[in-house]
């Protein structure tokens, strides 16, 4: 699965990595393994992603190395992207999950190549490598650099061990099987992977402001369809009254998965400008996501998908509740 990917790295010296807009640990985990593996074979390799990093991330980037092309602007990321031999976009294979850079990327497209596990009509690029069946970029960046037979020393180590935790919600996701833990434990061989301090990096880090618009959110917790569809929504009153971050409020549907009846859940974010962000998460094979997703005009996995939707939040709601009626056979 890796002989055209390998013969394009042999082939060339100048690489840019990016991943998708508000980028996560899977994403920015992959993209510093990639490009610190190839750095050590000599390679020139540049990070440029949509946004800067986000603080709760500068943990993957001790050298500060990442950059954003709301930071850089638009024409100095323009001669990177000239620059760069091959663009890997890894964690995304949509030319929309890049906004506002999507442009730039997809008009180099003849030298991009896609490694994801999100669902895909079909592969961005030719040379792309989407895979479904696996937990995670990172863990198909593991699979590439023990395809190369290079040694995954300290730092990229690191950064695959950070994206698997994230994506697999610290092995406790329906992606977490043997591979996934054989892929830990031989990561964990290393002296710089120290699970618990991952899990505190990823887990742990909430602040007061970010509790107290969890206790916000969670009053606009309702019910539909017997109580196995849940449903929360933060709204841009609650982020300014607490002062708590878009970051720390990702998790927030996590706390609602864990209510015993539920089968679906949603959580509507106000994003401004009269769009919502509504996030899906199913817990049942029987209820996919992704259906609900595209109907919605977003997409993501059978279990864990998302769509920006136009109109009030109280409109928004009404229109997915109704929606979602197929997922309990309605
Ligand atoms: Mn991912």
């Amino acid at each position: 699965m890796w002989d055209a990917v390998k013969k394009m790295i042999a082939a060339n010296e100048s690489f840019l990595f990016c991943t998708h807009r508000d980028p996560d640990a899977d994403g920015v985990g992959s993209e510093m393994a990639l490009s610190l593996a190839l750095r050590a074979l000599g390679k020139s390799c540049v990070v440029l992603n949509p946004d800067s990093l986000p603080q709760t991330l500068s943990f993957l980037d001790p050298e500060r190395t990442v950059r954003g092309f709301d930071a850089v602007g638009a024409e100095q990321s323009r001669r990177l992207l000239d620059k760069a031999d091959v663009i890997f976009l890894l964690d995304a294979s949509q030319w929309s999950r890049l906004r506002p850079m999507n442009d730039e990327v997809s008009t180099r497209a003849d030298k991009v190549i896609c490694i994801d596990h999100h669902p895909a009509q079909r592969p961005l690029t030719p040379l792309s490598v989407i895979r479904e069946d696996y937990s995670s970029a990172g863990e198909l960046i593991f699979d590439l650099l023990k395809d190369m037979g290079l040694p995954l020393e300290g730092g990229v180590a690191f950064s695959l061990y950070t994206a698997l935790v994230k994506d697999t919600g610290c092995f406790r996701f329906d992606n977490t099987n043997k591979r996934v833990f054989n892929m830990a434990t031989e990561l964990c061989s290393y002296d710089e992977v120290r699970p618990s301090y991952v899990y505190e990096r990823l887990f742990e880090r909430s602040s007061i402001a970010g509790v107290k618009a969890l206790g916000r959110v969670l009053e606009t917790l309702e019910f539909a369809y017997g109580d196995r569809l849940a449903h929360i929504s933060l709204t841009t009153d609650i982020l300014e009254q607490t002062g708590a971050t878009v970051e720390e409020t990702d998790n927030f549907v996590d706390v609602i998965r864990a209510l015993d009846p539920v089968k679906l859940c949603i959580y509507f974010r106000e994003l401004g400008g009269g769009r919502i962000k509504a996030s899906f998460r199913s817990k049942s094979n029987e209820i996919n996501v992704n259906n609900l997703a595209v109907k919605m005009g977003g997409g993501g996995h059978v279990r864990a998908s998302g769509a920006v939707i136009e109109g009030t939040l109280a409109e928004v709601i009404a229109r997915v509740v109704e929606a979602a009626a197929d997922c309990f056979g309605h």
